[in-house]
């Protein structure tokens, strides 16, 4: 695998290996414990588990975005698209914001100190027009996931480049990666380059392959 390629395919005998065993573990609603809880009383969504460390999981391809090579486009249903360098990105308000983490392998991690962009600002300068009613997430490794434009606009929604503190490393989607804390973590995109806002639903990688397109922890929307 060479460092210098933007888009990496997803194929290759291993990566195809993983992707299989994880659509059969939807099939068979691996981890499933049939139960919900109420976010606003129970902070450890149902059958998740606690960790102190930070686990890495994708594709397999970790493509090296370098400063000079990033570029984040905001596009599709918009008034004012958006293409930005990473001086451009690291312009913008910056926030920090605290939050946990919410893996569908069923770790869970609390605290996550954050500083990015938050996606309200973003949208606040794109203006997405009346019929936008999804967004749909494009990585430099081919990888894509979608939420509903209501899921992305939250107040706790944010485009991160540090992580306690420290800039988010190559593995964890380092410069720059989506945090929807309040969804399962597949619907965070690492290595982001693009958002595209749509009028209909796109589901992404994972959701095509037989993950839930809704992705609630507490509602233990896995697969579907
Ligand atoms: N670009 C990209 N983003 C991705 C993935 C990926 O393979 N590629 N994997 C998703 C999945 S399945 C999970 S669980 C989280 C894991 O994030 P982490 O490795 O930082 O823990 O990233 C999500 N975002
Ligand atoms: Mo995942």
């Amino acid at each position: 695998m060479t460092d210098d390629h933007d888009d990496i395919p997803m194929d290759g005998a291993i990566k195809q290996k993983l992707i299989k065993a994880k659509q059969g573990w939807a099939r068979d609603g691996r981890l499933l414990t049939g139960t919900t809880a109420d976010p606003a009383r129970d902070r450890l969504p149902p059958g998740q588990r606690l960790v102190r460390d930070w686990p890495v999981f994708d594709l397999g391809a970790e493509p090296n975005v370098t400063p000079e090579k990033f570029r984040l486009d905001l596009d599709g249903m918009v008034e004012n698209p958006l293409h930005l360098t990473l001086d451009d990105f690291m312009a913008l308000p910056q926030t920090d914001s605290v939050s946990d983490m919410h893996c569908v392998t069923q770790w869970s991690r609390y605290d996550n100190h954050w500083r990015g962009v938050a996606a309200r600002t973003l949208l606040e300068l794109v203006r997405p027009k009346a019929e936008a009613r999804h967004a749909v997430f494009h990585s430099h490794d081919g990888y894509t996931t979608n939420v509903r434009l209501d899921q992305f606009d939250q107040p706790d929604v944010f485009l991160v480049h540090l992580w306690e503190g420290k800039p988010i490393t190559r593995e964890h989607g380092g410069p720059v990666r989506m945090l929807i804390p309040r969804l399962y973590l597949w619907k965070s995109a690492k290595w982001l380059r693009r958002i595209e806002l749509t009028g209909r639903d796109r589901p992404g990688f994972w959701e095509v392959r037989g993950y839930h397109n809704n992705a609630d922890p507490w509602q233990e929307e896995r697969y579907g």
